[in-house]
């Protein structure tokens, strides 16, 4: 790949709504368009247009003509100005030609002449969203950066006014070096008369909705099928939201507030109103709100249509093919759901994925369509002419709080599977002559209690100037102040004992909650789907007393906050090649200032748990594909053209039922696992990032 073409495909993630020809990178570079590529619009003035953008850049680079210039009436049902939606079938099948045709480019040249070429005649949400696919699935792109969404569609992400004061601080002050960071407000949604309101900072997070964001750009339910059909996807969707799952109830507790109510029943009101005063860049209007007691309606429209009725037999044949233990194919040919392959078999069919699912006609499309019928609660038969709510988008979906009531309700159908396999027994749990004796998780300054661990707020700055379009911000950097949630980081340290040959284990640790909103004790069967996964790592362990040591910042599970936020554009870009390689694709991951749930002022109790797992019961053959050195927070997104690095099911040990009264007898019970009380103290003062 040449240099060049590496930019070119750089400069599509930049100025989404602008048109091809304007200039990126600060003003620096301009892509150099054959005439045919001009929309009609810029037909007649393709001179006049391309001189006026070429002055004063640094960098031309010529895009070659189209061999055959693809038919894109496909896509002319989703217009400009119209909301993407991965939820709905429609929008889905067009995102999925779109992905076919880009990954169909013979060559780079080529899939740079198309991105370049459709960008402008297709809605440019739909565009971002498949060129992304398709960056992150081309063999010869390995090498491009995919820039984070909250980056491309800042005003997704971000309350509107920071845009003004954003635009008038790139227009009286030139020099970027001195422009002040403008500041998004916190708490800008709700007043605290709605105690939903006390999850905002976790809901309305940058990183936890690019997160979301990352995850289904990864695993997208359509498209070509060497791009969808990924080793234990429909696992990963039920595990990745599970987890997300965990996490937010275990946050309500820390707010004095009780656990999701899941949203099994679609008929009757829903109290939660939410009202998400962010902008949609394609037509400049909010996102619409839901008034608190909305009773949800069957949705009759021209875009969308699906009856709650529908989704209710959708959701009876899930269940009941949960109950007989097995699934049935168009062909009336039947599938155990076993322990093995059941949950695989089940996210990809409660998601759904058309291309995977098992019987799509039958199942149906249970997960999207009650996407569909929240995100239209407000105007079900378009009779206000309004598009769909946050619940509509990936991007923005995890900001409402109905969110989680309808996810709980789909997490509530993979538990009631996972009950009915036999409790764990004690050959899958345990790892004969690996005891460990000690565990213990402390923050990083000598005089700190062990197993105390502290939260803040933080205060940090994004970089948004290359989604920001038609104004001097473009040409220059804007930089955003956001305060969110942080953790200090620790170290956690165990002390192994091998009574045995040199062996390798399979290190996890989990944070269970000890109590629940009331400071009532938690069963173990509760405790276990609350338990949040914060790492899993192998360890060699040598023969007698070993003492294993990891960094909460090297999380299988988290990024750091650099990598989602890094910003855009050649001066940013590492030269070194090794350096450019971890600079790669590699947004995927849950944000490490969220690794820890807040706690509360007098310190929240959790178990923090410890099991070493047999190696050779958790390892996997992986095919012979380059390792992808970014591929750091695989627990919750897999491996880049790996298979997922762990055999067991996902959130082994607690997936399942487990043999013991409560963790105590368990940990009893099993030399290869512990547990030390923990406590979360959260610290209400906020610290500007270093
Ligand atoms: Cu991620 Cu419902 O699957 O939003």
């Amino acid at each position: 790949m040449t240099n060049t073409d590496l930019k070119a495909l750089e400069l599509l993630f930049q100025r989404p709504l602008e048109p091809v020809f304007t200039t990126r990178d600060q003003g620096k570079v301009v892509l150099e368009l054959p005439d045919s590529f001009y929309t009609d619009r810029y037909r007649n003035d393709t001179v006049a247009v391309s001189n006026r953008f070429s002055q004063d850049v640094d960098l031309k680079i010529p895009v070659q003509e189209l061999a055959n210039k693809p038919n894109l009436d496909f896509a002319k049902k989703l217009g400009r100005k119209n909301q993407f939606s991965l939820f709905n079938d429609r929008h889905r099948e067009i995102a999925s030609q779109l992905i076919t045709l880009f990954m169909g480019a013979p060559n780079l040249k080529q899939f740079v002449s198309l991105a370049a070429y459709t960008k402008d005649r297709l809605n440019p949400v739909l565009f971002q969203y498949a060129y992304a696919v398709a960056i992150a699935h081309r063999p010869d792109t390995r090498e491009v950066p995919i820039t984070n969404i909250s980056q491309v569609f800042p005003s997704n992400f971000v309350e509107p006014s920071v845009f003004r004061d954003a635009r008038q601080e790139a227009a009286t002050i030139g020099d970027s070096g001195e422009r002040v960071h403008v500041d998004i407000p916190r708490n800008y949604t709700a007043s605290d008369r709605e105690f939903e309101q006390r999850l905002a900072y976790f809901r309305e997070d940058i990183g936890v909705n690019s997160h979301h964001w990352h995850w289904h750009l990864v695993y997208p339910t359509t498209g070509p099928t060497e791009v969808v059909n990924k080793d234990r996807r429909g696992e990963l969707f039920y595990y990745m939201h599970h987890q997300i799952l965990a996490r937010y109830n275990v946050e309500r507790f820390c707010n004095n507030l009780k656990r999701v109510q899941p949203l099994s029943n679609l008929r009757v009101e829903v109290p939660e109103g939410y009202f998400p005063k962010i902008l949609s860049s394609v037509n400049n209007r909010t996102y619409p709100a839901r008034v608190s007691d909305q009773l949800l309606k069957d949705v009759d429209r021209e875009d969308a249509a699906i009856e709650i009725a529908e989704v209710e037999r959708w959701r009876d044949r899930v269940l009941a093919a949960i109950d007989q233990g097995f699934v049935e194919d168009p062909s009336g040919t039947r599938t155990p759901l076993d322990e093995v392959r059941g949950i695989d078999i089940l996210g990809n069919m409660i998601e759904a994925s058309p291309v995977l699912s098992i019987n799509s006609q039958f199942y149906g499309n249970l997960h999207n369509q009650g996407h569909t019928i929240i995100s239209f609660a407000h105007d079900p038969d378009a009779r206000h002419l309004e598009e769909f709510g946050v619940m509509g988008d990936v991007t923005t979906a995890m900001r409402d709080p109905i969110f989680y009531r309808w996810h709980g309700f789909i997490d509530s159908i993979f538990n009631k599977f996972k009950v009915r396999l036999d409790p764990y027994n004690a050959a899958q749990l345990g790892f004969d002559g690996v005891s460990v004796d000690y565990v213990e998780a402390k923050i990083g300054t000598s005089n700190a209690r062990p197993n105390t661990l502290i939260t803040y707020w933080q205060k940090s700055s994004a970089d948004l100037a290359a989604g920001l379009d038609f104004g001097p911000a473009a040409d220059g950097n804007i930089f955003a102040s956001f305060t969110h949630l942080q953790n200090a980081p620790f170290t956690y340290t165990f002390n192994v004992t091998n009574r045995g040959a040199r062996r390798t284990g399979t290190c996890r640790i989990f944070i269970c909650p000890k109590v629940d909103e009331r400071n009532q004790p938690l069963r173990l069967e509760d405790q276990r789907l609350l338990a949040i996964e914060m790492d899993k790592f192998t360890v060699e362990l040598l023969p007698g007393e070993n003492t294993v040591r990891r960094q909460s910042t090297e999380s299988s599970v988290a990024i750091p906050f650099e990598r989602s936020f890094r910003p855009i554009g050649a001066a940013y870009q590492p030269k070194a090649a090794d350096e450019l390689a971890r600079f790669r694709f590699c947004g995927c991951g849950w944000p490490q200032h969220l690794l820890l749930p807040k706690g509360n002022a007098q310190g929240m109790l959790f178990d923090l748990f410890v099991m070493i797992s047999d190696y050779s019961q958790d390892s996997v053959v992986q095919p012979n594909t380059p390792n992808d050195s970014c591929s750091t927070a695989y627990s919750f997104c897999g491996l880049k053209d790996k298979l997922y690095p762990d055999r067991r099911t996902m959130g082994f040990p607690f997936d399942r039922r487990l043999p013991n009264a409560n963790l105590t007898e368990m940990v009893g019970a099993f030399q290869n696992m512990a547990k030390t009380d923990l406590k979360i103290v959260f610290n209400d003062r906020v610290v500007d990032k270093p």
